[in-house]
Parts: C-alpha cells; structure tokens; sequence
C-alpha cells in the first residue's frame, strides 16, 4: 500500500529520512550461502556519497554499514537481511526557511497534499539520502549475479547538461568523480560545474548502465517484463524523469529494417533492442539510460506560495548538489542488478527444469 518496497522474489524495503537517526533496508529472499561482511559495502557507498568532491553536496557521511540480520558467520542465511546506516551529519537549520513555503519542482509540494504532514528536515523520505539504501541493497544482488552467473553490471555518465563525450574508455569512468567516459573532457566539466556552482544553479544529466553477461529468458511477460521492470525501478530513482532501454526513443524516427536486431551464427549483428526482445533477455547486453532533471534546490530566487497560499520567493540555502546526475551511477547499476537478480530467481523458480536450448548465439 505505501510501496517501500520493490521485487517479487528477491524484495528490498527501505525506510529512513535524511534528517532522522538512521536510514536502512530489509533484503529478503537471497539465498543462502553468499559471502557477505561489512567491507562488501564500502566501495560502492563511497562511489555514491556526499563530500567526496566539490561537485557534490558537501555533507559528509561516513556511510557505514551495519549488518543487523541475515549474516553468521559471513555468509547469509536466507533470512532477511537487515542494513543499518546512521545519519551523523544532518544540519536541520539549513530547513528553516522552507517550513512555510515549497520548493518550485520539488516534492515538498505533493507530499504535503498527500500526507496532510512533512517533514522539511532535508526533504525527509523523498531525499536522495534513500538511495544510499538502494545502492546497499545493489551491492548483495551484484555480488550474486557476478558469483551466480557472471553477470556484471556497469554505467557512465553519458551527458552532462550540452556536454557529451567524445571518446569512450570504461577504464576512465572510475577514475574520475563524474564517471565520465574521457578524461581529456574533465576539465571542462569541472569548469562547467564550477560556474553552475558560482550561478546558483543545477543542470541536468544522462546516466547509462549496461549489463553484461545476462543469459537468455529472464522476464516474465506480461505484466512482469524485464524492460517494464527496469523502467519502473529506474524511474523510482530520484530525480528521474526518463528510461529508455536501447534505442529508446531514437526508434521512433527508425525503420523496422534498420531496428531489428539480425540473427547470425556468429551473434546478433546489432544491439537496438537493449538486450530485451518480448520483455526477456536475448543473452545480449541489457542496456538502459536514464534522464535525471536539474535539482531543485538551488539558490537563484524563484516564486512558490506560503502556507495561506499568498505569494512568496524560495532561495534554497544548504548542501546541494548543482547535478544529482553526477552521484547516480551506482544508484542506476543497484536498481539493474536488484531487477535482474529478482528476474533470475524468478527464472531459476519456474523454468529451472527447461534449461538452455539450442541453438544459443553469442550475446554482447
Ligand atoms: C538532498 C539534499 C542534501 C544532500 C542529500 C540529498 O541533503 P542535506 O541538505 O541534508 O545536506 O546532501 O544527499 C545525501 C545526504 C546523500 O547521502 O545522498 C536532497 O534534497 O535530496
């Protein structure tokens, strides 16, 4: 009913606020017997948290994790596992001046219709701080899905505002703080992000994430679909506001002849579909992108309304981010790899009896 929760056979809940005393998650229905500690959890967090550069929000949160169930002796046990992370650098004060009025483009407004109460302390449960849960959860789905099936999950920052990239280098992305495919661009993006930081303002990106290694027949049409599925987790993400998975909507200006994806012995000779073909897995990469708006808490005065309803203006003080696209690849690769191991157990569920059928070409 209030949907904190997502997946069918592998389900996260997540709960927490950004100001209140911690944020956590409850991952239920992993099997048992995959080595997890404390440790796993690091790198990823790290990759998504605040204060790390000066192109982020400058809140600093250690992010640690604590494993409150569902672990003994480092493996899990089939039990839910619970995750624990304690908020330790909220400033409430920096909310102060939004008790009385909405952010223009930010959910203080909606929330507020719906529950009839919010909580203003650094947007509460529609922060971004949640997605430090999602990605926490993604970090036992990897884990899985590479030790289970060899599945690995990546992404990059595919634009920033006007800025595409104009090479492409996988070992480049984690070598700077954008995820940016080529290095020789990240002086401009840090110039651009400086000037968008001096202007008060925030811009928007493109985030995409591919999975490699996915076999054929995870999806379950029709109400279950693999791309369905991933649209709906992906577009669940903060700030999101489009997924397109392949070609997206570049087909709509394509040719049937162009868009299918010709089968030969050697493999499929292209990839518009995103790796998804009646809503399962071909065996070739599951490819999705997603749109994230500019934040809306910036500092450049705009017009909203108090709570009578009289008009006023917002400036947003604080530690915001000027682009949330920069911090959400790792959010984007949990949310695929949540979905594609939920698919696999599902798969593994109903049709583990029917096993690989021939003739099966390369993927990629
Ligand atoms: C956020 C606003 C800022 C960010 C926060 C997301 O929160 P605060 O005002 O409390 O500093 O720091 O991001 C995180 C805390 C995080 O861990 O991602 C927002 O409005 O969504």
């Amino acid at each position: 009913m209030s949907s904190n929760a997502f997946g069918k056979l592998l389900t996260v809940t997540t709960f927490g606020e950004s100001h209140g005393p911690a944020i956590g998650c409850v991952v239920d229905g992993c099997p048992p017997g995959l080595l997890l500690a404390a440790e796993d959890f690091v790198a990823d967090l790290a990759r998504r948290a605040t204060g790390r550069t000066r192109h982020t929000s400058q809140r600093r949160e250690e992010d640690a994790v604590e494993i409150l169930s569902g672990v003994y002796q480092g493996q899990t046990t089939g039990t839910p596992i619970a995750l624990l992370i304690r908020n330790t650098d909220a400033r409430s004060r920096d909310y102060d001046d939004l008790l009385d009025t909405f952010r223009p483009a930010h959910a203080d407004y909606t929330y507020w219709h719906k529950y009839g109460i919010r909580d203003p302390r650094g947007g509460g449960r529609s922060s971004a701080r949640e997605t430090t849960m999602r990605v926490a959860a993604g970090v036992i789905a990897r884990k899985w899905l590479d030790e289970k099936h060899a599945v690995r999950v990546r992404g990059y920052l595919a634009q920033l505002g006007a800025i595409t990239p104009r090479s492409f280098d996988w070992d480049a992305v984690e070598r700077n703080a954008f995820f940016w495919p080529d290095a020789t661009q990240v002086p401009e993006l840090e110039a651009a992000m400086d000037a968008l930081r001096k202007a008060g303002d925030s811009v928007g990106a493109r985030v995409n994430v591919l999975a490699e290694g996915v076999p054929p027949g995870w999806g379950e049409p029709v109400y279950g679909k693999l791309d369905a599925e991933l649209a709906a987790a992906l577009m669940s993400i903060n700030a999101v506001k489009g997924v397109e998975i392949g070609d997206g909507f570049a087909a709509i200006a394509q040719h049937g002849s162009t868009h299918r994806d010709e089968l030969t012995p050697q493999g499929f000779a292209s990839n518009h579909a995103g790796g998804i073909l009646g809503g399962i897995s071909s065996g070739q990469n599951v490819t999705c992108s997603i749109a994230l708006k500019p934040t809306s808490s910036i500092r450049i005065p705009g017009r909203s309304v108090n709570m009578q309803g009289q008009p006023t203006e917002v400036v947003t003080s604080g530690r915001h981010d000027p682009c949330v696209g920069i911090r959400a690849t790792p959010i984007a690769e949990a949310m695929v790899a949540l979905v594609l191991m939920d698919q696999a157990l599902r798969q593994r569920a109903q049709c583990g009896d029917v096993g690989p059928v021939a003739p099966r070409i390369p993927g990629g």
